[in-house]
């Protein structure tokens, strides 16, 4: 059986333009650099983002990885990269994936599929503590510690399937959301055939419940809803700081073998917003109501009346934005040529006088036409907003390659809507997220504005086929906007987050009891301490290392031996960093001053085998070996 696919006209047009678009930024090479801004323009920007040697930026820039599985950290104005973070892909660099500790983290993964990090917050702004960032790939989450820019945890959550509604905090971080982009059986692990879909598949909507001392992140809640495609989400603010939003796609709950989803799943007019009271639904999971499955407290929406509802959306919507006032919930078609601003005073009426336009699967569908505040033709492709200080917004126009300035409300009474798009700037080229300074907080700070662009063609260096991604930093501070700084990183930042750097308070050293972090027992602090004990097969090597040698320097064991190493780094200084590798054994630790790690292994091949420090820690570094011999 095949879909009936209507293929409506606008659709035909914006793929049209689209491929135009693509194939038309090829070749630019340059060009806007010394015709379009001109030579005083270039001058101005040139100083706008020049930080000086020895001067500090005055924000960090936080990028998801993508599939790279990392997160990227960069200074602002400057753009210059400062560290890679780890998260879900090992990283030699740091050793992250090669400790017990971190590979047990891992999970067996090699890597991950990172989006959307988020900082989290307190009263609605950022507090500098974590950074919190999703796995599409692998129905993930994790927790950065913003006092080491280390990756402290990574939760599986289970029955998730491509987890890409993620993570966005609520307004004092009790919650991240988290939500299936591809819907599955459930609950996971159980078959059903793809011709069942429209019955036997289900998407969840996830509460992550975030302990406000240490940050450790459980699963909340889970709510089974219908078989759509999950997509973007936001937390609300303010008045609205009790919901999470989410868009969904493919309403049409279809997915038809060789039919393209592309097609199926842009057949009707509207798709949806879906939004969660997260009150109720931390009620209504202590309660009754909730079944454990998998581990999850799982509630149906049709038991609990008033949890959640959908706000009908222009088709195959992308993002949803809350504005900093927490009113104007703000959707994004990304077939449409609009954006679509809702008020959150309307869908509060809209639910107490129950003004439905249907009901699907147990959730109400609030009138589009009672909810909806104005419809902004921003222009093609419209798929994610931030804001400025002045009651500004800004949306990623991926087919038109700009980002629009637009007004939020208030709009006079039958006005023209296109007299509230205020300006346009062009960007190289196909933006997909874009990120303004303290842009998800409840008082952003309307100074800058980075364009997360998909493609970067001939913007730089040729390094083959396979080129950086693109983020051009934007100057919103003015009446026009200014494009300042093209930046590269590899791939692919979706996401970022844009955070004062005052705000952040990272450490110098793990120094020795201090009693944030929690005390390693493997760890030892004088030569004394350290040496070899056996036990049967099992044999445990305590050593320090210490500028600049290692403590045992000869580790005798027997082939098949099961080894432990734990190595701590008693180092007090600031960038003293050691490392443990060992030759031929694919062994790569790296330890930071005061911090111990460990290494398991089996000793599996006989022969003498070198160890040495790989992080060049002093003049007499080169010195800083020893010897692991495996007696056959
Ligand atoms: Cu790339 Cu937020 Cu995963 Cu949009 S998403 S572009
Ligand atoms: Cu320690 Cu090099």
């Amino acid at each position: 059986m095949r879909a009936k696919v209507k293929l409506d006209y606008l659709w035909l047009f914006i793929l049209v333009v689209s491929l135009v678009v693509l194939s038309s930024c090829d070749g630019k090479k340059g060009k806007r650099g010394r015709g379009a801004n001109g030579g005083s323009d270039q001058t101005s920007a040139a100083l706008a983002t020049y930080v000086a040697p020895g001067d500090l930026d005055e924000y960090y820039l936080f990028y998801s990885g993508g599939h790279s599985g990392q997160v990227f950290v960069a200074g602002v104005p400057s753009m210059r990269h400062i560290c890679t973070i780890p998260v879900y892909t090992p990283y030699p660099g740091t050793g992250y994936g090669f400790d017990n500790e971190s590979k047990k983290m891992l999970g067996g993964y090699t890597w991950g599929d990172s989006h959307h990090p988020a900082l989290s917050e307190t009263n609605g702004d950022y507090d500098g503590r974590w950074l919190f960032i999703n796995d599409n790939a692998n129905g993930r989450v994790a927790r950065i510690d913003l006092k080491d820019f280390k990756t402290k945890q990574i939760l599986k959550i289970p029955n998730m399937s491509g987890n890409h509604g993620a993570t966005f905090v609520t307004e004092n971080t009790e919650y991240i959301t988290s939500a299936t982009r591809m819907s599955a059986p459930f609950p996971s692990g159980k078959y059903a055939d793809v011709t069942k879909y429209a019955t036997e598949y289900k998407g969840i909507l996830v509460g992550v419940t975030v302990d406000p001392k240490s940050g450790e992140m459980a699963v909340g809640w889970e709510i089974v809803v219908p078989p759509f495609n999950y997509d973007l989400g936001d937390a609300g603010k303010g008045p609205s700081a009790d919901w999470m939003f989410w868009t969904c796609y493919n309403s049409e709950r279809e997915f038809i073998e060789g039919a393209k989803l592309e097609l199926t799943a842009s057949q009707r007019d509207k798709d949806f917003i879906v939004m969660v009271n997260w009150k109720e639904a931390a009620k209504a999971a202590k309660s009754s109501k909730a079944k454990t499955v998998n581990g999850a407290k799982v509630i149906d929406p049709a038991d609990v009346p008033g949890i959640a509802y959908f706000i009908p959306l222009a088709k195959s919507p992308h993002g949803v934005d809350v504005a900093p006032n927490g009113r104007w919930i703000i959707g994004s078609g990304k077939l449409s040529p609009t954006t679509t601003v809702f008020d959150f005073e309307k869908i509060q009426k809209a639910i107490s006088g129950k003004d439905y336009e249907d009901t699907i699967d147990g959730i109400p569908v609030l009138t589009y036409t009672s909810v909806r505040e104005a419809e902004i033709p921003v222009g093609l492709g419209p798929l994610h907003t931030q804001f400025d200080d002045k009651g500004n917004a800004y949306t990623s126009l991926f087919v038109e390659t700009a980002v629009a300035k637009w007004k939020l409300p208030p709009y006079d009474q039958g006005a023209d809507m296109n007299q509230y798009v205020l300006e346009k700037i062009p960007v190289e080229y196909n933006i997909g997220h874009l990120c303004s300074a303290e842009g998800d907080t409840k008082s952003p700070d309307g100074n800058y504005l980075v364009a997360l662009n998909k493609l970067s063609k001939g913007r730089h260096l040729s390094v083959g086929p396979s080129i950086p991604e693109s983020s051009q930093l934007i100057d919103i501070g003015g009446s026009n906007m200014k494009l300042l700084y093209d930046a590269f990183t590899e791939p692919e930042p979706h996401y970022a987050q844009m955070v004062k750097a005052d705000k952040l308070n990272p450490i110098e050293v793990y120094k020795k009891d201090d009693p944030y972090w929690p005390k390693n027992p493997h760890a030892i602090w004088t030569p004394e301490e350290a040496g070899v004990k056996r036990s049967g097969r099992k044999v445990e090597v305590k050593m320090i290392a210490v500028r600049s040698f290692m403590a045992p320097d000869v580790i005798r064991v027997n082939k098949g031996d099961n080894v432990t190493i734990h190595v701590t780094n008693i180092e007090q200084t600031r960038d003293e960093l050691h490392g443990l590798a060992i030759n031929d054994y694919d062994i790569n630790l790296v330890i930071d001053p005061g911090e111990t790690k460990s290494i398991t292994f089996k000793a599996d091949k006989s022969g003498v085998f070198a160890f040495y420090c790989t992080n060049f820690c002093s003049a007499l570094h080169q010195e800083m070996q020893g010897y692991m011999l495996v007696k056959p």
